[in-house]
């Protein structure tokens, strides 16, 4: 191995040989307690620390880094305290997830690394966003992600890569090629012959680097970094090396030729730079010794600490009120004058005050810029906040997902445009398992919007026609709006954008256009978890929300014979349930009527809700109405009798009948 010193001092040298040594001394620490059992699983670096060292001393402090399971040395050269990263590989409160995650599946803003979630992909996406931040606030930055070449198929990669290029974004997209993804030879999870290849694919610049010497790792990604922080752009680096170990510890190396791990062993970036230092007499036998037995002595110690440590303790209200970050709502009052507007035009006024109130506020997805957004919410949008705030994407869901959440980690807020609720499918996993886990897991708020034009009635087909809302109510760490109304929608989008949590915001299109009101210009703030009493009767509650809303209207105005409390629940997450029981204690009777199919619905939750507090009021069982267990179909005749619409009367007339 070739060792050429670039200029660096001989203090540097020394610091490049420490930074490598001390994950290397942990983990061969990790390994005797693993076989001792007394931790439970480990995922090893051995053999890629002038990778993750050598990143991480090329950035400042204040950049972001965004590490995998095995990038140590990325926590060690941020100085990480060791007892908390041992605290936390044991499950203790001193470590960055109270217990609630496991190994390096954590951030910490204290030290700019932000970690993974298990899904690996949505890692790329989320430094797009935290770069973009950087970009926008022409902070000079760069922003470095890790990946493994095996994550390098998955399509977040792709989406990451692309968003970076089009945009222009300071990332380093540091690619660990270590020949393994778990038990799968590089042979067959692609075949180019180089990642770095790719880069092409994408108009951005790539590099092939050898991951194992940290002297090429330190020079070229300080230069590089150097050169992003004045040149905003992305950059594919490709690091060549090997996994000396199993993918994680019980999974061994029974699968990978001896010859392999031979040829690597030869390689170790540790042991090649440590004779190289010797050689030029930078590092003596003594120094050496010397460096060991500190290291030695600073995880001992740190180590008793964290066995020291007593075991987590918390309670279910703990638990449950860390799934949210605190929020206070401030209410803001309408002022008097008021337009008679309609649904789609509150979304578009909601969000344009909302635009006008948060400078860091920033809008997402595709075709919205100049276009407008294909419902015309964003229009003239472009013209009032420039292209910077109002952001036409690729598309690609998930990675401009995991970009707002990269947007909200580095002190941004962001709203993103799902073109249809139905597309919500292809942005599904960062949205189910970071946005609404991350706050749970270390603290980190998701300060996010994800709009959906949802719905049927529209004569659009299975794709174009989903009111998808069960797949986020079923989510805890989400919220969940779904306004009926002019008047509602535009506060409860105020809201949306003030609330630090993730919030799914709903909007029927076939009420955009349709349903108007007089609705206050001025900017005004609604609170979540309230539901309204639009109508009131003394024979039945009806529960229902969105298009459910507007059909019970229209009945109850041709039925006027018919006594009903008619409830319209806004938001769906949180669920203000105690309107309906009040209802039903007066009544005895109750439907819960939504669009959605109705197995595993949110009216099914609330139906067993209401059996188990209002069960001694109850005259009939709880009755649901929904749409057929089919998907959504395209001739007008068949999504009719697809929608419960035409089935409501009937149901309302057995249920009073009861
Ligand atoms: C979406 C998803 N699919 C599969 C896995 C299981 N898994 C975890 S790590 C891993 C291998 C990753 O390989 P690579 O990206 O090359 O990183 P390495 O482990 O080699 O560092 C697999 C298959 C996962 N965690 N997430």
């Amino acid at each position: 191995m070739q060792f050429k010193h670039h200029g660096l001092s001989s203090e540097m040298l020394l610091e490049l040989y420490k930074a490598m040594l001390k994950p290397r001394m942990i983990e061969e620490k990790m390994l005797i307690l693993l076989r001792q059992g007394k931790i439970s699983k480990w995922f090893s670096g051995i053999g890629q620390e002038a990778i993750s060292a050598g990143v991480a001393m090329c950035l400042d402090p204040e950049e972001y880094i965004l590490p995998m399971h095995r990038n140590l040395g990325v926590f060690t050269t941020r100085n990480v305290p060791l007892n908390r990263l041992f605290s936390q590989w044991q499950g203790k409160k001193n470590g960055f997830t109270k217990g609630r995650d496991r190994s390096f599946h954590f951030g910490t803003q204290d030290y700019k690394i932000i970690g993974m979630i298990s899904h690996l992909g949505p890692q790329l996406g989320v430094a797009d966003g935290i770069a973009l931040a950087d970009l926008l606030r022409n902070d000079k930055r760069v922003t470095a992600v890790f990946t493994g070449e095996g994550a390098t198929s998955e399509g977040d990669f792709h989406e990451a890569l692309n968003i970076a290029a089009v945009w222009n974004l300071p990332v380093l997209f540091c690619v660990e090629n270590n020949g393994y993804g778990l038990s799968t030879p590089i042979s067959e999870q692609f075949r180019c012959k180089h990642i770095a290849d790719k880069g092409k694919g994408y108009g951005m610049e790539s590099y092939i680097i050898d991951g194992n010497n940290i002297l090429e790792v330190y020079s070229r990604v300080s230069a590089l970094s150097r050169s992003v922080r004045q040149r905003p752009r992305p950059v594919l680096l490709e690091f060549k090396t090997f996994r000396m170990r199993g993918h994680e510890e019980a999974s061994g190396t029974k699968y990978v030729p001896q010859q392999l791990l031979d040829e690597w062993a030869a390689k170790d970036p540790i042991e090649n730079y440590v004779a190289y230092l010797k050689e030029e007499g930078i590092l003596s036998e003594e120094a050496e010794v010397e460096i060991k037995k500190e290291f030695i002595h600073e995880i001992d110690e740190n180590l008793q600490l964290a066995f020291e440590e007593e075991g987590i303790k918390s309670s279910e209200t703990d638990e449950l009120n860390d799934v949210y970050k605190e929020y206070v709502y401030q209410q803001v009052k309408p002022l008097e004058k008021t337009s008679n507007i309609r649904l789609v035009d509150a979304v578009s006024a909601g969000l344009r005050q909302s635009m006008e109130k948060h400078s860091n506020l920033v809008i997402l997805g595709q075709d919205i810029a100049e276009y407008g957004g294909v419902f015309k919410v964003t229009e003239g949008f472009v013209e009032a906040f420039g292209r910077d705030r109002v952001r036409n994407t690729p598309i690609c869901e998930s990675a401009v997902v995991s970009a707002a959440m990269g947007l909200s980690i580095n002190g941004m807020k962001a709203v993103m445009e799902m073109q249809f609720a139905d597309f919500v499918s292809s942005g599904f996993n960062p949205i189910v398992n970071y946005l609404a886990k991350v706050h749970y897991r270390w603290n980190e708020p998701a300060d996010v919007v994800i709009r959906m034009p949802c719905g049927a009635g529209v004569g659009a087909g299975p794709f174009h026609s989903q009111t998808n809302e069960a797949w986020f109510t079923k989510t805890p760490g989400l919220k969940v709006v779904y306004p009926a109304f002019p008047y509602d929608a535009k506060g409860l989008m105020a809201t949306a954008v003030n609330d630090p949590n993730p919030v799914l915001f709903f909007e029927h299109k076939a009420l955009y256009r349709s349903v108007y009101q007089d609705v206050p210009d001025s900017y005004y703030t609604l609170p979540f978890g309230e539901a309204n009493l639009l109508r009131e009767g003394k024979d039945l509650t009806v529960v229902t929300y969105g298009a459910g809303v507007h059909w019970m209207i229209e009945l109850l105005d041709a039925h006027e014979d018919l006594q009903v409390d008619l409830i319209d629940l806004r938001t769906l997450q949180p669920l203000d349930l105690q309107s309906v029981f009040t209802s039903i204690r007066k009544t005895g009777k109750c439907m819960v009527l939504q669009e959605d199919t109705l197995f595993g619905g949110i009216a099914s939750d609330i139906a067993a809700s209401v059996m188990e507090e209002c069960f001694e009021y109850l005259d009939a069982p709880v009755k649901r109405v929904g749409s057929l267990e089919t998907p959504v179909p395209f001739a007008r005749s068949l999504e009719e009798m697809y929608l419960p619409k035409g089935r409501i009367l009937r149901e309302i007339r057995q249920l009073l009948a009861y």
